[in-house]
């Protein structure tokens, strides 16, 4: 089958001035989540979100990834939380069960605090395909992430019913 572009078309960005935004990022990979990281950055600088309005914390990996948010979403308030990671097949399942893990507890934590956190972890079956996805030919799913929490928190801006945080 051809290959297809998949990937959301690149909208205009909110206004970011006032939004203040949480990444939290994997030290596994290192090459690849960095290279999301500053993609993330880019795009968030791009729609104006100020430096001191951007909090950066690592984990150790992937399956970290719901705890960090959880320190991000609890220790300020957030317009959203952005995770970054990478997460390649190996010689046994761990990938899935890390993957299936990480996807659920990020959503769990969205849900649960109603801030946007967004999926930016790439699962590939190479490092090939990975470095594909972190500025390469399929683009930088870090950026997209942040376009991503970009668009939710001005969503939510909007959002009469946004007055108080639940949950934490
Ligand atoms: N973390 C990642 O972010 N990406 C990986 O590809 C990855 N592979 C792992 C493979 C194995 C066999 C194990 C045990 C861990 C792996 N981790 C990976 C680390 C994982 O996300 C987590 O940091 C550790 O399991 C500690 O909780």
């Amino acid at each position: 089958m051809a290959s297809r572009d998949a990937s959301p078309p690149m909208v205009n960005l909110p206004d970011g001035s006032s939004f203040k935004i949480g990444i939290v990022v994997a030290q596994w990979n290192p090459d690849i989540t960095h290279a999301l990281l500053q993609g993330a950055k880019d795009t968030l600088k791009k729609a104006g979100v100020k430096d001191d309005h951007l909090e950066v914390i690592e984990v150790p990996g992937s399956f970290e990834l719901p705890w960090g948010a959880r320190r991000l979403l609890t220790s300020a308030k957030r317009n959203a939380v952005i995770c970054l990671g990478c997460i390649i097949q190996g010689e046994t399942k761990h990938d899935d069960y890390i993957a299936s893990a990480v996807a659920s507890g990020i959503m769990q934590l969205g849900l649960t605090s109603g801030i946007p956190v967004i999926f930016g972890v790439v699962t590939t079956n190479t490092p090939e395909q990975a470095i594909e996805r972190a500025g390469g030919k399929h683009g930088n799913k870090g950026a997209e992430a942040a376009a991503t929490a970009l668009q939710l928190a001005h969503l939510q801006q909007g959002d009469p019913s946004n007055k108080k945080t639940i949950g934490y």
